[in-house]
């Protein structure tokens, strides 16, 4: 390397990780030059970053310097949602968001306080699983519960395998037959490509499973439209299809399964023709995947997120997770089924969230009924609401409501965040906190085995602080005694990994933090149910009776979608409209970076061919999309990406960018998924109307 003694002097490479809501969770390596963070790269030798980021996080430096990035604290002076501020100090800050709540407390008691975390930061530390908990609960606080990304799918997993967690994605490379069903990874996580290439190079066929034609559906060797919120049905026809083979592998049925016959019963009442109605997947592609699941061993499903975002979502996850035990792949190297490998890491969580505190028994509220709950909750009403890492106003469902939720003029709202969102425009508070190249965390990953140390590799701009020494500052302005509130950032990272489980073994701070990464102690191939699950009664359940506990129905099976099989509604909105990720935006993180709005385009609403004609509608044009929630404009494309009955758009856009009050989330219902109070983005009716014709057309005219 070409040096002058100087310049060598000031330059260091700090080993970090990615801090956002993504299965890779990337370790970086930030360098540093005279104290300024000059380039941003994923670190080489991590087994699953192997060196790259994506086309988002390649920015991530730029994004911390933007000209929008808050610096300081802030006071409302407009009206709420007018986005209308003072600059205040720090102790200002804290001396009146102390004040107010202790008033909150003494007039409606904790509970009228909520502390609102979205997915923003995935720290240990910093973020959703961390360091705030045990405020919130010295201050008795309701307790939040993040449900609008994956519960529904973490519930249905641990239903069917007794633990959350499935097949480690890089064993696909071992895989013969690969189904990605509602799973794009070439946009949400493109680090696993690289193990499905693998196998496919070993001759694997890869099989894409969802209403849109993604970018990694095109690039399989077969794509399947479905429609949204069926598939469960598909499984089951699948499954009848293997069953009608002979096809099950009856010794691992026998040996790790209970009431095969009871489940058998239920597969066989789902023929593909039954199937092909439900889904509306040709027979002969259900009877044509059925027996290539019934003839490739290992077969390997690795379902995600988008597709439990439906009233049957997590049922759906639920019946997906059976099939490998029909077949027996979870045996072998490269079979199986994987949703999250989030609850692979057995972190010592109570300690994080309690510390020396009591369990919290406060009531429990949800991100998915949060328009709801700030309007009718009034046992006790919400008083007091304290948001971040999350931006509500652009993700949550049914916006009307929220955000008339949010513009409560009685109602004391804080928000913690790095730029000014649309939420950030209802505060009464705003606090400025740091970003993840400025403060220190520890992250597992949903999408890989491995745990990750960010390490600080620059101090922070302006005033921000990182969440951690927020919540400690905020302690001490309120006076608490507690003194497990006053946890350093050292003390909680050695909380989370106090813990026995073996997979924890060997596995200390001080390791970490020299490596930046490190996997968790499981075998490689990892075979979690080659001899069992860790069910009461060690074997797969599919007569569940925690299901029937609970409620559910006690076996898998389907549960329908809510809209998008209501014929009723779908008179009145027949398109399906499906709002997945961004290839630009990560939910709503970039939304505001120009690069990523030029390359991300208008929000645009693609229709089928014949669905844009019976519109009078062409490539190009803006239209209207409504349902008795909302409406939006959109520009429309034209495309055989979806099928006719569905419409396709993205999540991400920022209201106030795109000049708006809210974005399609507006449209979206607020409403619970069958499992664990998941948010059905997916499931979800509307119309589309003409509204401009494109000047291209005009022009032709
Ligand atoms: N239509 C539709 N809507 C969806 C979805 C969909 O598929 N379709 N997906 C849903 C899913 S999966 C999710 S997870 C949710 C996500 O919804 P949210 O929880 O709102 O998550 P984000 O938009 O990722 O981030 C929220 C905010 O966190 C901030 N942030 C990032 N890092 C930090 C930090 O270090 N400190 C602080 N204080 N703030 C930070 C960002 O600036 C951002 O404004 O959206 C859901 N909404
Ligand atoms: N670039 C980018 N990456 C992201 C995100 C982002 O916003 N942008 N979001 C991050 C977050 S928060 C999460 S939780 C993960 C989610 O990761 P994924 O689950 O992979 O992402 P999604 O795009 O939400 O959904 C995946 C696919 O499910 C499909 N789908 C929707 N409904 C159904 C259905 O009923 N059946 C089937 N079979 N498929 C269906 C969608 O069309 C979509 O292509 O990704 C993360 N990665
Ligand atoms: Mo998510």
């Amino acid at each position: 390397m070409a040096t002058n003694g100087q310049h060598a002097k000031s330059r260091r490479i700090v080993r970090g990780a990615c801090p956002l809501d993504c299965p890779d969770t990337c370790s970086w390596d930030v360098t540093v030059e005279n104290g300024r963070a000059v380039d941003l790269r994923g670190a080489r030798d991590h087994p699953f970053t192997q060196g790259n980021l994506c086309v988002k996080v390649n920015r991530y430096l730029e994004h911390t310097r933007a000209p929008d990035r808050l610096l300081h604290p802030l006071r409302r002076v407009g009206r709420k949602g007018a986005g209308e501020f003072e600059r205040i100090g720090w102790d200002e800050a804290l001396d009146e968001i102390g004040t107010r709540l202790k008033e909150v407390i003494a007039t409606h008691g904790g509970e009228a306080i909520w502390p609102c975390f979205g997915t923003g930061h995935m720290g240990v530390l910093q973020g959703m699983w961390g360091s705030g908990f045990r405020l919130w609960n010295a201050l008795g606080a309701s307790q939040h519960r993040v449900t609008i990304c994956s519960v529904a799918g973490v519930a249905g997993t641990l239903t069917t395998l007794g633990q959350a967690t499935g097949m480690d994605p890089e064993d696909l490379s071992h895989a013969k037959l690969i189904v990605m069903w509602g799973y794009n990874p070439l946009s949400t996580g493109n680090h696993a490509w690289r193990f499905i290439s693998e196998a496919r190079r070993r001759g694997a066929h890869l099989v894409a499973i969802d209403p849109i034609r993604t970018r990694s559906a095109a690039r399989a060797d077969e794509h399947i439209p479905i429609l949204p919120g069926t598939d469960a049905a598909l499984a089951l026809g699948l499954l009848n299809v293997v069953v009608g083979m002979g096809a099950e592998d009856n010794d691992y049925l026998d040996r790790h399964t209970r009431d095969w016959p009871a489940f058998r019963e239920r597969i066989l009442q789902y023929p593909p023709e039954r199937v092909s109605e439900i889904t509306r997947v040709p027979v002969d592609t259900v009877i044509a995947l059925g027996r290539r699941i019934a003839t490739t061993r290992p077969t390997a499903i690795r379902s995600s997120m988008g597709m439990q975002r439906h009233a049957g979502g997590g049922m759906a996850i639920r019946t997906i997770n059976a099939i490998p035990a029909v077949t027996g792949d979870w045996r072998l190297p490269g079979g199986g089924a994987i949703y999250s490998t989030g609850a692979a890491f057995p972190g010592n969580f109570a300690k994080i969230r309690q510390g020396d505190l009591d369990r919290p028994t406060t009531r429990e509220l949800t991100t998915t009924r949060m328009g709801e709950i700030l309007l009718e909750f009034d046992d006790p009403p919400i008083d007091a609401l304290i948001l971040y890492g999350a931006n509500p106003a652009a993700s949550s469902p049914q916006q009307g409501t929220l955000r008339r939720g949010l513009a409560r003029e009685d109602l004391f709202t804080v928000v913690i965040e790095n730029f000014p969102t649309d939420t950030v425009d209802y505060a009464d508070v705003v606090l400025p906190s740091t970003m993840q190249t400025e403060h220190a965390d520890i992250h597992n990953a949903f999408g890989h085995m491995y745990l990750q140390w960010n390490e600080p590799a620059v101090a922070p701009p302006g005033e921000c602080l990182p969440h951690s020494e927020i919540f400690r500052r905020l302690a001490r302005a309120m006076g608490l005694n507690e003194p497990c509130l006053y946890d350093s950032d050292d003390d909680l990272a050695q909380a989370i990994l106090e813990s026995d489980h073996p997979a924890l073994d060997g596995i200390t701070l001080e390791a970490l933090k020299k490596k930046g990464w490190i996997r968790l102690n499981l075998p490689r191939p990892y075979l979690p149910f080659a001899e069992g699950f860790p069910t009461d009664s060690g074997k797969l359940e599919f007569n569940s009776p925690r299901a029937a506990a609970k409620g559910l129905d006690p076996m898998p099976g389907f549960t329908p979608p809510g809209e998008v099989t209501d014929e009723d509604l779908a008179g009145r909105y027949p398109l399906a409209l499906v709002a997945p990720a961004s290839h630009y935006f990560l939910n709503t993180n970039f939304g505001n970076m120009p690069e990523m709005l030029k390359r991300a385009g208008p929000r645009r609403v693609t229709l089928n061919p014949e669905d844009a004609a019976v519109r009078g509608i062409v490539e190009g044009d803006v239209a209207r999309i409504f349902n008795d929630r909302g409406t939006f404009e959109a520009e429309i494309v034209v495309s055989d990406v979806v099928q006719p009955g569905i419409a396709a758009s993205t999540k991400g856009y920022w209201p106030k960018i795109i000049g708006e009050k809210a974005n399609l989330n507006l449209t979206v219902a607020e409403r619970d998924s069958d499992m664990a109070g998941g948010a059905v983005f997916h499931d979800n009716r509307v119309e589309v109307e003409l509204l401009r014709r494109s000047e291209a057309a005009l022009a032709s005219a």
